[in-house]
């Protein structure tokens, strides 16, 4: 137990300064010893892990969505998408964020060449789900309008999403990016939600902050009692 333990510990240090060397200098030019050097592994422990820099990239990626830590169940579904919109904004932000997702972030909307074989449709695919079965779940609750159809809307949503998160990153470094996402819930949900749901959202920008300390809060709840549980 205490070395799987431990070989679970190094894997997680060995992705976390991959994704921090993939959003520095992009995939192609980062470099293994890059990797090496910024986790302080030993070259036996990143390969017993990860066999190429590309097998790296590819965990980096498929990690992004799970890296986001589940958002507190709200009575409002579409409030949930809100808060996870600008709970991925909080991550996202230089300081504060999440290297995996910053990293991973960074490796799917990078063009890169073809040659490179990184799948990045893992990622958005995911995003796309995750997001289709929310919006789904609205749907059910009855808080979405009758003729609002949810697998084209989550494609919009994660498509705006990304768009947004590129401009405010290419503009501010990401400083107004969670200004810019409650923005787009402001202008979209209206065509998305019933009117009674619509007047109870909250869009302020600045729930990311509030709405990241509750989801570590549960995150950790739900850790502990797994130990509980397995000890
Ligand atoms: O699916 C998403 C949410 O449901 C809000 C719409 C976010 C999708 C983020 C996609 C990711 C990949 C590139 O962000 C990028 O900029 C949480």
């Amino acid at each position: 137990m205490a070395r799987q333990e431990r070989a679970i510990r190094t894997r997680r240090a060995i992705l976390v300064a991959a994704a921090e060397v993939f959003d520095e200098v992009g995939y192609e030019a980062a470099t293994i010893s890059d990797v090496l050097k910024k986790s302080g592994m030993t070259k036996g422990a990143l390969y017993f892990h990860f066999t190429s820099k590309e097998e790296l990239a590819q965990a980096v990626l498929a990690e992004q969505v799970t890296s986001l830590p589940r958002v507190p169940e709200r009575e409002l579904k579409l409030q949930q998408s809100l808060d996870e919109a600008l709970l991925l904004a909080y991550l996202l932000k230089q300081d504060t964020g999440d290297p995996i997702v910053q990293g991973g972030v960074r490796l799917t909307v990078d063009q890169g060449s073809p040659r490179d074989h990184l799948n990045r449709r893992v990622p958005m695919q995911a995003w796309q789900d995750h997001t289709e079965s929310l919006f789904e779940q609205a749907k059910v609750k009855g808080e979405v309008l009758p003729h609002a159809d949810v697998a084209p809307l989550a494609k919009l949503f994660v498509g705006a999403f990304t768009g947004v998160q590129v401009l405010s990153r290419i503009m501010t470094g990401r400083a107004d990016l969670a200004e810019r996402v409650a923005d787009l819930y402001r202008h979209l949900m209206p065509s998305i939600a019933v009117p009674g749901v619509l007047v109870r959202l909250d869009f302020s920008p600045q729930r990311g902050t509030q709405v990241y300390e509750e989801a570590v809060k549960l995150r950790d709840a739900e850790a502990a009692a797994t130990v509980g549980i397995t000890d």
